[in-house]
């Protein structure tokens, strides 16, 4: 099955809602291969962070993700990275939807709460960055086929 990356961002640690957003995607039926606390270094945010680089909120952003510890995720589900950036809404809370990480827990561009991978390409690149192999675990919930159909396991 597919894997994504997400980060709960210091606004998610932060305010205390970093269980709520984790038991969203447990309850949707995704499961976690692998979680973790971290303090993000300058180096691992550049390089992130890199399409962001020359933006003049840069310094802001990089401070922001560093004011506490993250908690890093990879997400595993069919088609997980399209579902868990569906959940997770645009990046304007303010645009977001209702119903969405980001339309119910922020009212900011920049405090979203959550990062969550763009591209499956990305969410392997991602996950290699942020977990080592031996922090991701390969099992299935015994409730996985009450989660999927035969046919949609692969
Ligand atoms: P994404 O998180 O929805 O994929 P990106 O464009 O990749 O959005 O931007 C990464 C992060 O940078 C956003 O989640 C947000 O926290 C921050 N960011 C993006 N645009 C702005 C901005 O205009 N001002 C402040 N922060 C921004
Ligand atoms: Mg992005």
């Amino acid at each position: 099955m597919e894997r994504t990356f997400i980060i709960l961002k210091p606004s998610a640690v932060g305010r205390g809602l970093a269980g709520e957003v984790i038991n969203r995607f447990e309850r949707r039926g995704l499961f976690f291969a692998g979680l973790k606390m971290m303090q993000l270094s300058d180096a691992i945010l550049e390089e992130h962070y890199a399409h962001l680089k020359n933006k003049p909120f840069f310094p802001m952003l990089k401070r922001a993700m560093q004011a506490t510890p993250v908690i890093v995720g990879c997400i595993e589900g069919k088609d997980a990275v399209q579902v868990v950036r569906t959940m997770c809404g645009p990046t304007n809370c303010r645009e977001a939807q209702p119903g969405t990480v980001r339309g119910d827990f922020g009212v900011s561009v920049e405090h979203n709460i959550i990062h969550a991978s763009d591209s499956k390409e990305n969410a392997v690149i991602e996950i290699n960055r942020f977990f080592q192999p031996k922090e991701l675990f390969d099992y299935k919930p015994v409730s996985i086929n009450l989660i999927y159909g035969q046919d949609e396991m692969n």
